[in-house]
């Protein structure tokens, strides 16, 4: 029996099993239908409907359409996104590895960014050596989850969809057929799509008070700094394979934030900056410390002053995500296309929910964000945004000519970690620079190089040492 006939005959014995318990009328009409007589209603009613330029449908081929041939036929901007679904050994704090299932060989996935209206065409490959199959189900879309089933290895799949809603969406893997679908997500198969608004995003209205009493806004104009954050965990057993016995009872081993725990706190570089030592930690957890950890050694998130940020957050994980930034408040909430919240200190989300975070930092300084769950933080759940130049460092670095005039942020020196900076969309302002950060094969860290972001850890070594 395949699979649609089984699926067909568990919903007749569903309605066999209903008209024995509650009578044979279960499965009898209960309302009789009646036929519109067009001729009998309020031609008003009818007129007035035609003077208001008639009921229309605004996305007319918004409707089911899955096919790529179609939906490319149909003028709309068509954006390509091609995956793989690779299984590789990846690290883990403590210097030890974990056996990861990968979107194209990175942790979290690509992010795919879109304008809202646009035919999105994913393409999923499974190499032909890889060990199972995978699936890719995008939360973007709004077709039958039929379409996402999983492909063999050795295959190919595609569907189209059009990206109809803003917002932030996550995709992940669907398993084999959805069987190990949780093992495939928790090992690292998840990633975001970006959806612009149509229109753009609206500017981003600050208010305070001055101290006497007066209300003071500020506005800033939509274009910002933007990151992405997405929160997930791991359940690993000691020999760095998937634990589903510690998942169905919640106990995580890791909290991750863009794949990694603890990926957004000081390294030895930031210890030779600060303490002129590379030996001397300046924050209490330093895991992912040296410049031999490459790709993996954490990097900070650096803005200016006054600079509208935004921020993509998507929880992939099990456990709630109390999103907090120490030291600030959300200056607003948006989920989906619609503003939920302003002047918020913490800000929910559950399983697979996610939110647009505008906000400004105010005073130079370091502001960890968290999620505001104790056992979350302690377990690798923690950032830090350095806004401005809370160290005083301009006249240092300028003296070491490393950069050449004071600059408002350190990401002109140091650059951003690309794994916390999301393609540009519209409103998107350009990162001063980027560095190559993240859970990342050393194949796809090379690829990153030869497009233009900078490894650090080759770059510091050749730099004048700061005094
Ligand atoms: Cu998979």
């Amino acid at each position: 029996m395949n699979k649609r006939v089984s699926m067909l005959f568990t919903i007749a014995a569903v309605a066999v099993m209903g008209a024995t318990l509650f009578g044979s009328t279960y499965t009898q009409t209960q309302i009789s239908g009646q036929s519109i007589d067009v001729s009998q209603m309020d031609m008003d009613m009818m007129d007035k409907i035609r003077s208001m330029g008639g009921l229309q449908l605004v996305m007319p081929q918004a409707f089911a359409e899955t096919d790529c041939g179609a939906l490319a036929d149909t003028g709309r901007n068509v954006v390509e996104f091609n995956l793989t679904g690779e299984s590789v050994e990846l690290p883990i704090m403590g210097g030890k590895t974990y056996n990861a299932m990968t979107f194209s060989g990175q942790v979290p996935g690509p992010t795919l960014r879109v304008t809202q209206g646009d035919v999105v065409k994913m393409t999923l490959t499974i190499p032909g050596d890889e060990v199972t199959g995978h699936g890719n189900d995008m939360h973007a879309s709004q077709i039958s989850a039929l379409t996402f089933d999983s492909v063999n290895p050795g295959e190919t799949s595609q569907y189209c969809y059009i990206a109809e809603s803003a917002g932030v969406f996550k995709y992940h893997c669907s398993g084999v057929h959805l069987i190990g679908m949780d093992q495939h997500v928790f090992s690292g198969m998840y990633g975001i799509a970006i959806v612009d608004p149509a229109n753009g995003y609206k500017k981003l209205m600050v208010e305070k008070t001055s101290g006497s009493g007066e209300l003071d806004r500020q506005f800033y104009d939509a274009d910002a700094l933007e990151f992405t954050l997405q929160f997930n965990q791991l359940y690993l057993n000691d020999d760095g394979n998937y634990d589903a016995g510690a998942m169905f009872q919640h106990h995580n081993s890791a909290t991750v934030v863009n794949g990694m725990q603890f990926a957004y706190v000081p390294n030895m570089l930031h210890n030779i900056l600060l303490k002129g030592d590379a030996n001397k930690n300046i924050f209490v957890a330093q895991p992912w410390n040296g410049l031999e950890n490459k790709q993996y050694q954490s990097q900070l998130l650096y803005v200016e002053n006054d600079q509208h940020v935004r921020l993509f957050i998507e929880n992939h994980g099990n456990e709630p995500v109390f999103f907090h930034i120490v030291g600030e408040i959300l200056d607003r909430v948006t989920q989906g296309n619609r503003v939920q919240s302003a002047a918020t200190e913490t800000w929910l989300l559950g399983g697979s929910q996610n939110m647009i975070v505008d906000l400004v930092f105010d005073e130079p300084g370091a502001y960890a964000l968290v999620n505001h769950d104790y056992a979350a933080i302690y377990t690798g759940g923690i950032g830090l945004f350095i806004a401005g130049d809370p160290f005083g460092l301009n006249p240092r670095l300028v003296d070491a000519g490393i950069i050449e005039a004071p600059v408002p942020s350190y990401a002109y020196a140091l650059g951003n970690p690309s794994d916390a900076v999301p393609p540009m969309g519209m409103n998107s302002i350009a990162h001063p620079a980027v560095n190559v950060h993240g859970l990342y094969t050393d194949e796809v860290a090379s690829e990153m190089i030869d497009a233009g972001m900078i490894p650090l850890w080759e770059v510091i070594p050749t730099l004048p040492p700061v005094p």
